[in-house]
């Protein structure tokens, strides 16, 4: 001990300036990027999203929902994966940008890119069928994913399941994202459930998704809506990422959703294959 007391008071100033010039050389890193601003091509949708995940296009659903989106209205579109560092200016982890305008909120850059690019993919369907869609996307984004994310970064974890390997993340991402998912879930409501209340909420989401599908191909029938996108996004998480767990079991239950997230990948990701598996902080390699 007294001689780490000595290295210290001998060596002192060394170490303040060894601490400045580290602290300096990792702003500098971090701001690198802001001071390099980048260009991207005119007219073109720039997707900033976190990298591709290891058994679907991204372990974001709403990365992979408007993803999918830009491909079913087939806008021009490139990615940025570096959202991970550069979030929304919601702090949210997908976000477009579009000659220079930054738009936040998927359902939000749907309805940018319909306007920009003068596109209604809806407008043949019933105002009631609509509706309906519309109803069906709030309750796959706003609550479905709730029981998603508990499933995955807390009960999951708590039985067990290796989530981080499955969804090819360290181990300290899951288990920061653990506790976000625990606090946000705690003040939007769902997280204030018991564990088997939350599996009995998301088998009535699921069943009420199953039995409004029905026979059909898509939810509105032989052609795709918009809100497939959001429903594609969220199911391909249990149906492409399927834990030893209670909710996929669920899931299982109700077979005609499978067939669906097939269909919906045979449609819009032919490259399927080569958009995944190269880790969350980067683009696929392949
Ligand atoms: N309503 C938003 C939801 C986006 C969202 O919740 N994204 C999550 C990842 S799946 C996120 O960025 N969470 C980070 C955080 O809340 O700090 C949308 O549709 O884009
Ligand atoms: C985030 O993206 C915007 C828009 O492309 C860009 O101007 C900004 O430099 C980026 N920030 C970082 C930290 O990469
Ligand atoms: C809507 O219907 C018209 C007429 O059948 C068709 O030409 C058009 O492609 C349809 N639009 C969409 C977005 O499905």
């Amino acid at each position: 001990m007294d001689s780490i007391r000595d290295f210290v008071k001998t060596y002192s100033r060394e170490i303040c300036i060894s601490a400045a010039v580290g602290v300096a050389l990792v702003t500098i890193i971090k701001r690198r990027k802001k001071w390099i601003k980048k260009v991207y091509p005119a007219n073109t949708v720039v997707h900033h999203q976190i990298g591709r995940g290891p058994h679907t296009p991204s372990i974001t659903p709403f990365a992979l929902k408007l993803e999918t989106y830009l491909r079913m209205a087939k806008i021009p579109y490139m990615n940025e994966h570096d959202s991970i560092t550069n979030k929304s200016s919601k702090g949210k982890m997908t976000w477009i940008e579009y000659n220079g305008e930054e738009v936040a909120d998927s359902e939000f850059c749907i309805q940018y890119v319909n306007r920009k690019f003068n596109i209604d993919l809806d407008k043949n369907f019933s105002e009631e069928d609509q509706a309906a869609a519309r109803a069906i996307q709030r309750m796959v984004d706003e609550h479905l994913y709730w029981t998603i994310g508990l499933y995955w970064f807390v009960y999951d974890l708590q039985h067990g399941v290796d989530i981080a390997t499955l969804l090819n993340v360290p181990w300290l991402v899951v288990r920061l994202a653990g506790n976000m998912i625990k606090k946000q879930s705690y003040s939007q409501g769902v997280g204030r459930h018991s564990e088997a209340e939350v599996q009995h909420v998301m088998e009535e989401d699921l069943q009420a998704l199953s039995k409004f599908l029905g026979k059909k191909k898509f939810l509105l029938g032989e052609r795709t809506c918009s809100a497939d996108c959001a429903v594609f996004g969220m199911l391909a998480q249990i149906h492409w990422h399927s834990p030893d767990s209670e909710s996929v079991k669920i899931y299982k239950k109700y077979s005609n959703l499978g067939d669906y997230c097939e269909r919906m990948k045979e449609e819009f990701w032919p490259d399927w294959d080569d958009c995944i598996t190269h880790g969350w902080t980067r683009k696929a390699t392949k």
